[in-house]
């Protein structure tokens, strides 16, 4: 798995330090391998303080039940369809952790796309409302029970709703990173723009767009364009459409600090996201990150949803953490024990709300519902 690299253009010794972290960090992902031995020293895990460990790793497990667990409503015939992000709990958990949270332009927006549950976990979605999207019931906060699984809308945090026509959200996210830059320039608390999304998208011309409109000169934008390298775009491999080595060498022909990160460690995911964040809160400019991810389900339950291979980010973290003697692999099974009940109790909850009425069909189309209804017209 590739080890960070960056360009140390721009950075104060704050950032200095971060780098040292993360090269010492990618010494250790290089080495660990596999499995990391009873009682050997994971440099890795000495980069953040016990307690951010352990939060992590919470944060990842619920994330991972609430997937199997909307698999499993899938299955059990209580929900149409499911996608979301098994394997990306490392990647997305730190990201969620990271964000300026709240309302408006001053703080983060967030185009994400439908792999995003770790995200939305990490930042304090409670479970219950991502069963509500996927059994399509009126309680849904995201879509009142119109959408599909993983296809949030949360306005009260910036999150922008998930679009199935992917890589639309690299485009649109430039609107809210000029908002953003504006706001920097009259001297106002301004967040970043927050993108998410796969790699076979990139080859759609959204994505151009984005890295030519958040790097023109003396106009750059405060956005952090992110991409989860799962190395598959349904059924066809990366390796057989991209004869660049690395999507983030893209960035490079526009100016833009590029890495490529191992997304399956969540010690190096969390520090270059944090190092990444205060790059662009204080210049302004944009980033670009590639993250290699496992897509451990398939692609979305048009391709089964069955457990396939790849490295398990939450499975390596515990082992890591238990053979580390941080935690007692008891601990583990309470943890996983305590978020299937949680989510058990809450699909029994949501069985039993109403799905929406026909009419509200027109609901939330457009402001206010003004000219809603086309057979009015
Ligand atoms: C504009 C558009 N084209 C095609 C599709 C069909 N489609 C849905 S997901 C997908 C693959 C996406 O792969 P990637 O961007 O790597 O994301 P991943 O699903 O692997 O996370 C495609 C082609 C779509 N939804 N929208
Ligand atoms: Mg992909």
């Amino acid at each position: 798995m590739a080890g960070r690299t960056s360009s140390s253009r721009g950075m104060s010794k704050t950032d200095r330090a971060t780098v040292r972290k993360a090269k010492v960090l990618s010494g250790a992902s290089m080495k660990r391998g596999a499995r990391v031995k009873a009682g050997a020293r994971d440099r890795g895990l000495t980069l953040l303080p016990k307690a951010k460990l352990l939060e992590i790793m919470d944060l990842m497990v619920k994330s991972r039940v609430l997937e199997e667990r909307l698999i499993k409503v899938y299955k059990t015939g209580d929900a149409f369809f499911w996608i979301g992000g098994p394997g990306e709990e490392a990647f997305g958990v730190s990201l969620g952790m990271h964000v300026d949270k709240g309302h408006g332009p001053a703080h983060d927006f967030l185009h994400l796309h439908y792999r995003c549950t770790p995200t939305l976990i990490a930042m304090g979605m409670p479970m219950i409302d991502s069963l509500r999207l996927i059994m399509n019931r009126a309680t849904d906060p995201s879509t009142g029970g119109r959408n599909f699984a993983n296809h949030y809308c949360f306005p009260k945090w910036n999150v922008v709703p998930v679009s199935s026509p992917i890589e639309v959200q690299y485009g649109m996210a430039v609107g809210t990173g000029l908002a953003q830059r504006r706001r920097r320039l009259a001297g106002e608390k301004s967040g970043v723009s927050i993108i998410t999304g796969g790699d076979a998208g990139t080859a759609e011309g959204d994505f151009a767009s984005c890295l030519i409109w958040s790097s023109r000169p003396g106009a750059e934008l405060p956005m952090y364009i992110t991409v989860q390298n799962n190395k598959w775009g349904i059924s066809t491999s990366f390796d057989a459409q991209h004869g660049e080595k690395h999507i983030a060498d893209r960035g490079k022909a526009f100016g833009i600090r590029t890495s490529v990160v191992n997304g399956n460690d969540p010690v190096e995911a969390y520090l270059a996201i944090e190092q990444d964040l205060a790059y662009i809160r204080k210049t302004g400019r944009p980033v670009l990150t590639e993250f290699m991810v496992s897509r451990l389900y398939g692609h979305s339950s048009a391709s089964g949803a069955n457990r396939e291979a790849g490295e398990d980010c939450v499975e390596t973290f515990e082992k890591r953490l238990v053979d580390a003697r941080m935690i007692p692999a008891t601990h583990v099974k309470e943890l996983w024990q305590k978020y299937d009940d949680e989510s058990r109790a809450a699909a029994e909850q949501v069985r039993s709300e109403p799905v929406p009425t026909p009419e509200s069909v027109w609901e939330h189309v457009y402001v206010g519902s003004e000219n809603g209804d086309w057979r009015k017209f």
